[in-house]
């Protein structure tokens, strides 16, 4: 790993909000590729955050602070990574489910979507099941999104799956979901298309799915 990126990930680990940014506008400038600085560098600060967290060295205002150092660096690279290809690849809702706050991973997935060419409609944190059906609806999309942090929260992917099946939506979108606690098995379980463990193999499922 670069050293700009291994910087940029302990700052990130720091809550070092405007040196994220400045770090990640001078791999820019040197040249480096936004996807390049968002897994070497964003993404890799993040998961150690997120290691620690779990094993309780750090603590909730510790990871909101990092989270917002992580947001600083994705101001910067989200334009960036939505014009590295022009071309429309498809149409994406997205949304963190019912009860669930966590949108970290869900705005990396979006991000990494829109690198690679997809219109993305973001719904944001604590979706429900009627707020995704009305979504799918309006704009109709080719993929619905799904992102779940929390064993609670992972039965509204079901819950949301019932309702556009309700709604006599269920055919017309490909349902794709993910989420630290998701898994393959649970999406084939709750009646999703495709599962994704991280936002790079996201992009690689959306584009087979809007394929099929
Ligand atoms: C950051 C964080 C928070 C932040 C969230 C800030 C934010 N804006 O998102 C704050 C502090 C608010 C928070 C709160 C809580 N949290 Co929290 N949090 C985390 C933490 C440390 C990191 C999550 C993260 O952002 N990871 C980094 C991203 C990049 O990874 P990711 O989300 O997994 O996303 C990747 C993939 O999963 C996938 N993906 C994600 N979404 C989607 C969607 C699709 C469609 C696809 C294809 C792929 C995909 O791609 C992503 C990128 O590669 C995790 C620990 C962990 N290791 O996951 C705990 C964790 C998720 N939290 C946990 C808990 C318990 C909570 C709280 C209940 C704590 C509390 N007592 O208040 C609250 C719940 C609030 C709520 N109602 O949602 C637990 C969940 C346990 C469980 N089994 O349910 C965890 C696992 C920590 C732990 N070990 O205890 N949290």
């Amino acid at each position: 790993m670069a050293d700009i990126l291994q910087e940029m990930a302990s700052n990130l680990y720091n809550g070092e909000e405007e040196k994220v940014a400045e770090l990640v506008q001078q791999a820019l400038d040197q040249g480096m590729a936004a996807g390049e600085i968002l897994s070497g560098g964003l993404i890799a600060g993040m998961d150690e955050v997120g290691r620690d967290f779990k094993a309780g060295d750090l603590f909730v205002p510790e990871v909101l602070i990092a989270a917002r150092a992580m947001h600083a660096g994705m101001h910067i690279l989200r334009p960036l990574l939505a014009e590295s290809d022009a071309s429309t690849a498809g149409k994406h809702v997205i949304g963190t489910v019912k009860g669930d706050l966590h949108d970290i991973g869900k705005n990396l997935v979006k991000m990494m979507l829109e690198g690679a060419g997809f219109e993305t409609i973001d719904l944001g944190t604590d979706v429900e099941p009627a707020a995704f059906v009305a979504a799918v609806r309006e704009h109709q999309p080719h993929l619905l999104g799904m992102s779940a942090l929390l064993t609670t929260t992972m039965v509204n992917m079901k819950a949301t799956i019932e309702a556009l099946e309700e709604a006599g939506l269920r055919d017309s979108v490909k349902v794709m979901i993910g989420g630290a606690p998701v898994t393959a098995a649970f999406a084939e379980q709750v009646g999703a298309d495709a599962y994704a463990p991280d936002a790079a193999s996201a992009v690689d499922t959306a584009r087979e799915l809007v394929a099929r």
